[in-house]
């Protein structure tokens, strides 16, 4: 006989049910669904054209290397990291010969992945900057005001996107930073924005510079798809090179989640561009005494395949091929629903799709249509109209046209 369940009064009584996270609550949702036609383009995740999880050749390697290296040991990372993957992370972003790295000005620290290199800094600007308000883009990824509010810093936002053109709101977006207190911290996307995949051009940032540099405000650079929207890890690496090249401070989080498909072991870097390198030196040490409360020291095994990856050349250039046939493929992918929606003579324009880089296509479907598409078809999509290009593949793409098509066509706006 089964006994009855206890139930005992609780000091946690009066918690109400938090609701799913926006994109992870996606994946949750999908898990759960038994149908065999299921499909899943809400979370950001690149699939292999079978529609699998991808671990790329080089990290299977890079795990290989270590896992044969005997000298190797669990002991704890210093507080900052794995060293070489420091290194070569910021040599990643700001280039062998940047100016900055030349002068030691740059202190980078190994952090839990993108999101947590930017929590580590939003957390050093609540405690240390002058100025507590941060800017960041509508639209925007939606980790992006909880992580910063949860750090002290009051978030405000400044215009991005037009959804008329789907393209850049350029004229807004430098009237907002134009009418925002000097000094602010301002968040941007360092290419393939999340989730709109529109880019300033290079004219564009450069006008983006000179407003931010003008009004001594400090550029946070949020880098989670550096290889991913042109497949050419140095194309993508412009903006932050921009400004981290003009002698100004900034802050970058990367992320190796996406570019090397280490998602789960949470591998990324804070680096903070300072003034001059004592400055970078007392930062790294103030740094110190918030990572230390928070996790102690990073975890190991995920930079250390990064930095195998990055340190070793014949890796290292496979790596680069890699992430240029992944970028290939979300670009045919583009193609392909473009061409299927044509095809079918579905209502409005879908141009962007095929003009929108980098991992995600934000098509404007409404959060009914989104609705109506999870409910009758099994296709997850965050409620924003996002779709992750790097989920479909050749054999999934007229499925998610055809549900696209029916939605646009029966469901009122
Ligand atoms: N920045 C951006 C712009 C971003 O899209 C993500 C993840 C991150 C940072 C953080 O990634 P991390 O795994 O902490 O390195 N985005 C995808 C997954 C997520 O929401 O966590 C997504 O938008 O689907």
């Amino acid at each position: 006989m089964e006994s009855e369940p206890i139930s005992s009064p609780s000091a946690f009584q009066h918690l109400m049910q938090a609701p799913e996270d926006p994109i992870i609550g996606v994946t949750t949702a999908f898990s759960k669904d038994p149908s065999p036609v299921k499909l899943n383009v809400g979370v950001g995740a690149y699939r292999c054209e079978e529609g699998k999880p991808y671990v790329p050749q080089v990290v299977r390697e890079a795990e290989l290397r270590l896992l044969n290296d005997l000298s190797r040991n669990k002991e704890y990372l210093p507080i900052t990291g794995n060293p070489q993957f420091t290194g070569l992370s910021a040599k990643l972003i700001f280039g062998e010969d940047s100016p900055a790295l030349n002068q030691k000005r740059v202190c980078t620290v190994q952090c839990l992945s993108g999101t947590g290199s930017i929590r580590v800094g939003a957390e050093f600007l609540a405690k240390h900057y002058a100025h507590k308000t941060v800017y960041i883009p509508i639209p925007t990824w939606g980790n992006h005001p909880t992580i910063f509010t949860v750090a002290g810093l009051e978030v405000k936002s400044y215009t991005y996107y037009d959804s008329n053109t789907r393209g850049l709101d350029y004229e807004g977006l430098l009237r907002d930073l134009n009418a925002a207190p000097s000094g602010v911290v301002v968040l941007l996307h360092a290419c393939a924005h999340n989730p709109t995949g529109v880019d300033p051009t290079a004219d564009q940032w450069k006008g983006i510079q000179k407003l931010i540099r003008g009004k001594n405000m400090l550029p946070f650079f949020d880098c989670a798809y550096q290889g991913f929207a042109s497949g050419n890890l140095i194309k993508d690496a412009f903006s932050v090179r921009l400004f981290a090249g003009d002698g100004g401070e900034c802050f970058v989080a990367q992320s190796y989640a996406k570019n090397m498909g280490l998602y789960g072991e949470r591998v990324g870097a804070l680096s903070m561009v300072c003034g001059s390198e004592s400055v970078a030196k007392r930062v790294e040490s103030q740094v110190k005494l918030i990572i230390r409360p928070l996790y102690s020291t990073p975890p190991i095994h995920g930079a250390a395949v990064a930095a195998t990856v990055l340190g070793d050349r014949e890796l290292f250039n496979e790596w680069k091929a890699d992430l240029q046939g992944m970028a290939d493929r979300i670009i045919h992918m583009r193609q392909l629903l473009h061409e299927a929606l044509k095809a079918r003579g579905t209502p409005g324009d879908w141009s962007h799709i095929i003009k929108q880089i980098g991992m995600f296509s934000f098509t404007g479907l409404t959060k009914e249509q989104v609705a109506f598409i999870t409910d009758k078809f099994h296709i997850y999509i965050t409620f924003d109209g996002r779709v992750s290009m790097a989920g479909l593949s050749v054999k999934t793409v007229p499925y998610l046209a055809e549900a696209i098509h029916i939605a646009v066509t029966t469901v009122l706006e």
